[in-house]
């Protein structure tokens, strides 16, 4: 159903950016997720499934993993409520042809802080939501869950960590295709 992607292609941009700016050689990031805005059942497309889905989260009848967070939440305002049911319905009636949100993201996993590369600024912001000082997005929070459990906690924190040190290469959530 999700599309797993190995971007061969990332890792060899990351290569050159840190090749470019001299910094510590990183292991290049090939474990990421893209979800389309609005397909809420992460099944590649936006239709009327998606829009009766949303309106069931929003009615509380079922619970949203990260990455549906993520395409639910399309003004991009941090919350999914009514306002993105009535966006994403304007957008299947035509009446608008794209979203606050964006058409796509693309989740790194182990990158909170939105350079694609795992460094110790993402382990740290990762611990000090873990202690409660900081708050994570759901663009955040999905990238910090990489043992795909739905929660981000030590466990999450210990893997980033491994990934740093090069002692683990692939997270859980991105098994080695
Ligand atoms: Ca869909
Ligand atoms: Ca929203
Ligand atoms: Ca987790």
């Amino acid at each position: 159903m999700k599309k797993r992607i190995g971007s061969l292609l990332v890792g060899l941009g990351l290569f050159v950016t840190v090749m470019g700016t001299s910094l510590p050689a990183f292991a290049a990031h090939s474990c990421t997720e893209t979800v389309t805005i609005g397909d809420v059942n992460l099944d590649g497309s936006v239709n009327a499934i998606d829009l009766l889905l949303l309106k069931q989260e929003i009615d509380c009848l079922v619970y949203f993993d990260n990455l549906q967070c993520i395409a639910a939440d399309v003004d991009y305002n941090a919350a999914i409520t009514m306002a993105d049911y009535n966006m994403l319905k304007d957008y299947l009636l035509g009446n608008i042809t794209s979203f606050p949100a964006g058409s796509s993201y693309t989740v790194y996993y182990g990158d909170v802080t939105g350079d694609q590369l795992v460094t110790d600024a993402d382990k740290t912001k990762v611990s000090n939501y873990i202690l409660g000082s900081v708050y994570l997005t759901s663009r955040e929070f999905a990238a910090a869950d990489v043992n795909g459990d739905q929660v981000v906690n030590s466990g999450d924190l210990t893997l980033i960590n491994r990934h740093i040190l090069n002692i683990e290469d692939h997270f859980p959530v991105c098994p080695q295709i």
